[in-house]
């Protein structure tokens, strides 16, 4: 299970009355909101119906095997304590609470691998690279990448194991990426490393979102799935049509990824209150029964 969720959950889609297109975990550059104002958004943060329990049963349900978290998505919001910044969930909502640790344990408790989802393009923190330029550069300037290295050393010693940490977009150069997968194997060597640290640092290959590589690949392999393809984050405006159509769709492209020897990684987007939706929940249980009929789980 992929979960998207974070402060972007909350316009869901919609900035000043107006549909965004475009990812709406991306909301911040696709409307192209100010850091001051969405950081106002950390405020409304209070997700009453986040139950990480009943999140992990459901990925228990559905015969999944791991969860993996937006820990930090590119808005920079953290959904843990950091000591390296405030704009986290700790220091920076009335909820308080450390939701990565909340989910960590959930995990442990109902034995499932947990992950994390790291960015490493960052349009909140100052030393970093704005969003208009995260495209035509070659470096991730120095003081991004130490907060990086912090942050990465805070995941992968507060939380328990880590069974992936899926780092994203970005352009590190080889002498960062090589950093940072350096430190993440001396804290926790299982942990695995997604390609998307670049420059072949990785442990294994992310294909494009549903896509499968059209060989056989030498080397282990991953396909992150989106619902919906328009985005990964909950979107208050997305078509959704009828949950069985859903359901056949996935359950074709989880028997073609793992047939094939990849690793299906199937994303929800979760409300900004931190409700599961039900066309979501829906679908990863009927998946989850076909499983259980059909296959070995
Ligand atoms: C990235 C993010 O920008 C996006 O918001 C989401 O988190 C997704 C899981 O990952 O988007 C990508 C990056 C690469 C590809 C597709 C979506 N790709 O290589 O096809």
């Amino acid at each position: 299970m992929f979960i998207h969720w974070g402060l972007y959950s909350i316009p869901a889609g919609v900035w000043n009355g107006e549909q965004i297109t475009g990812y709406s975990e991306q909301i911040k550059g696709h409307a192209k909101i100010p850091t001051e104002d969405y950081r106002q958004l950390a405020a409304q943060f209070d997700p009453i119906n986040w139950d990480a329990d009943a999140v992990a049963l459901l990925a228990k349900q559905a015969g999944m095997k791991s969860i993996v978290l937006t820990a930090k998505h590119h808005d920079g919001f953290c959904l843990f304590d950091s000591k390296h910044t405030t704009f986290d969930v700790v220091d920076a909502t009335p909820y308080h609470k450390d939701i990565v640790k909340e989910l960590a344990e959930a995990s442990k408790r109902h034995n499932l691998k947990f992950g994390v989802y790291f960015s490493l393009i960052d349009w909140d923190y100052e030393g970093a690279l704005p969003f208009e330029s995260v495209n035509n550069s070659d470096a991730i300037p120095a003081l991004h990448h130490q907060y990086n290295l912090n942050q990465i050393e805070e995941l992968l010693t507060n939380y328990g194991d880590i069974s992936e940490i899926w780092f994203d977009m970005g352009s590190p150069t080889y002498e960062q990426s090589k950093e940072m997968a350096a430190l993440v194997k001396k804290l926790q060597p299982d942990c695995m490393i997604s390609g998307r640290i670049w420059n072949d640092q990785g442990d294994f290959v992310v294909m494009g979102d549903n896509k499968q590589p059209d060989f056989k690949m030498g080397v282990p392999w991953q396909t992150p799935a989106s619902m919906f393809n328009e985005t990964w984050s909950y979107r208050s405006w997305q078509e959704r049509g009828n949950v069985e159509d859903k359901v056949a769709e996935k359950i074709n492209d989880l028997l073609k990824v793992v047939s094939t020897g990849g690793n299906y990684l199937l994303n929800i987007g979760p409300k900004g209150d931190g409700t599961v939706i039900p066309f979501e929940k829906q679908v990863l249980t009927e998946m989850g029964e076909w499983l259980e009929k059909n296959g070995e789980s």
